[in-house]
């Protein structure tokens, strides 16, 4: 008995102490073992819910007359990145790449620095920014966002798979060997060229230092994998740690490389299994919300903002530009996850309007500041020239409307 509770202590020591090196190498959350197998089942199980309730969304539809617009037949798939095959991986890097590639649609006159179909998403977020964020439009508007890139690859660049997620605990410990950031020819490109830095200082709206992170392990150009050669054109809107911010308020042309600062201390301090997991335990929308999201530069950052901080770097930092580094996507495709996974949870209740307004961030104005009035489903979500218009009402459901996809 003595030696193996020896080996126990050892084992602990050695794990907790190894977390005070500078790069956070070799950190694990505690108890991640315990929790993955917890987070597994539940979204497993959330998994066999959702294509349930496809047959009784069918039979329901028609019982009543109606042709069914989302059925078993009809439904796709929406996958982790690396549980993609490494032909799905370059599929759909190849249609990133295509749409880099393709003629913007906006006018110069909108934004002189857009040069490619990718940049009129960005366009359209830097412009939407402030009215898209700690609103109770957030989630609805970047699940329609995240769809019509979706779209815009498949119908544009003839990708035939389906807009991927990044599972940010899975990798917490070292994102940047994960497919995502390793580099590799099939991964969203490398982590930025290690270089000597501190984390970044986030600035609240007036500009005043509110919260230093903790850096990655990178912070240089991307020198690897299939978007090291990528021209960023747009942004920073607000700057980024410091710097100038770019010209025609981040609409002007300023052609630069990606910069990126993955690493494991954001990831493990603010997207882990824990929090995923109390994320989907959360009983409302506002609860819900105020894990997910945080407070804006507060100490609590949520995993939205987890996410962000652990690409890092340039555009990746910056609110506005951030859909500029092609990590964005995979990032934005779990926060919808995760918020669908937590409305089929409950879904008689979670795809209601006062699911969707609740709470600090329910109203049409950033942290509802100043003073205004709820969202409502009539609001409009438009994308401009990225894509095509639609309401807050016509997305709560991913089993509705024009949608018809679930989470594996
Ligand atoms: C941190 O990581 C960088 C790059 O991986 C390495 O050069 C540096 O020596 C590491 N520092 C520590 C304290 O582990
Ligand atoms: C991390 O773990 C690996 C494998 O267990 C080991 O080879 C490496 O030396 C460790 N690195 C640090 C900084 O502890
Ligand atoms: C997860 O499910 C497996 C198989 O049903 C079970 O053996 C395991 O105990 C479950 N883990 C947790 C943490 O609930
Ligand atoms: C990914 O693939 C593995 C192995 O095929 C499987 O066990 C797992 O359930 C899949 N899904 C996720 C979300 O990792
Ligand atoms: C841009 O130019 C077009 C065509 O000349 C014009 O119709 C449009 O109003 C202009 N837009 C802006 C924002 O100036
Ligand atoms: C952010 O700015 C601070 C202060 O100038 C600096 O020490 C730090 O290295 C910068 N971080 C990055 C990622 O550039
Ligand atoms: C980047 O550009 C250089 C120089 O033109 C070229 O050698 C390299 O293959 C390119 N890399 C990628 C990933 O496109
Ligand atoms: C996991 O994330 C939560 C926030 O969601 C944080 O409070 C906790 O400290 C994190 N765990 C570790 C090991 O950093
Ligand atoms: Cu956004």
């Amino acid at each position: 008995m003595e030696i193996p509770l020896l080996c126990l202590c050892i084992a602990l020591l050695v794990q907790a102490s190894l977390c005070f090196n500078a790069n956070y190498t070799n950190c694990t959350e505690p108890d991640f073992r315990e929790l993955k197998s917890k987070y597994t089942n539940l979204t497993q199980s959330i998994y066999q819910k959702a294509t349930g309730r496809l047959d009784e969304l069918e039979s329901c539809d028609k019982a009543q007359g109606r042709e069914p617009t989302c059925t078993r037949d009809k439904v796709v798939f929406r996958k982790e990145y690396g549980n993609l095959t490494k032909q799905e991986r370059r599929d759909y890097v190849k249609a990133v790449l295509c749409l880099q590639a393709l003629p913007a649609r906006t006018p110069r006159n909108v934004s002189s620095g857009v040069r490619s179909r990718y940049d009129d998403f960005v366009v359209t977020h830097i412009q939407q920014t402030l009215t898209i964020h700690f609103t109770g439009n957030f989630m609805p508007w970047h699940r329609w966002f995240v769809y019509s890139y979706e779209k815009a690859l498949r119908d544009e660049c003839g990708y035939r798979g389906y807009q991927p997620y990044w599972d940010w605990p899975k990798y917490a410990s070292a994102p940047q060997d994960s497919p995502i950031f390793d580099g590799s020819p099939t991964s969203l490109g490398g982590n930025g060229k290690s270089i000597e830095h501190d984390g970044i200082v986030l600035v609240d709206l007036n500009g005043n230092p509110a919260l230093e992170l903790p850096p990655g392990v990178g912070g240089g150009y991307v020198e690897t994998g299939p978007f090291a050669n990528m021209s960023v054109n747009l942004g920073p809107v607000g700057g980024i740690n410091g710097t100038a911010p770019g010209p025609e308020g981040g609409l002007g042309y300023n052609p630069r490389r990606l910069k990126r600062d993955v690493g494991p201390a954001i990831n493990l301090r603010y997207a882990n299994y824990s929090t995923v997991l109390t994320l989907l335990s959360k009983p409302d929308i506002s609860t819900y919300r105020a894990l997910s999201e945080g407070g804006f530069a507060g100490v609590e950052i949520g995993p939205h903002g987890g996410g962000h901080f652990t690409i890092g770097g340039d555009p990746g930092s910056d609110m506005f530009t951030s859909p500029g580094d092609p990590a964005f996507w995979v990032h934005h495709t779990q926060m919808d996850r995760m918020w669908s996974l937590w409305q089929e949870l409950d879904p008689d209740t979670r795809h209601s309007e006062s699911e969707m307004n609740g709470g600090q961030y329910g109203h049409v104005t950033w942290n509802n500041e100043p003073a205004s009035r709820k969202a409502s489903f009539e609001d409009p979500i438009e994308l401009g020239w990225a894509g095509g218009a639609t309401t807050v009402g016509e997305v709560m459901n991913t089993l509705g409307g024009e949608f018809c996809y679930v989470y594996v």
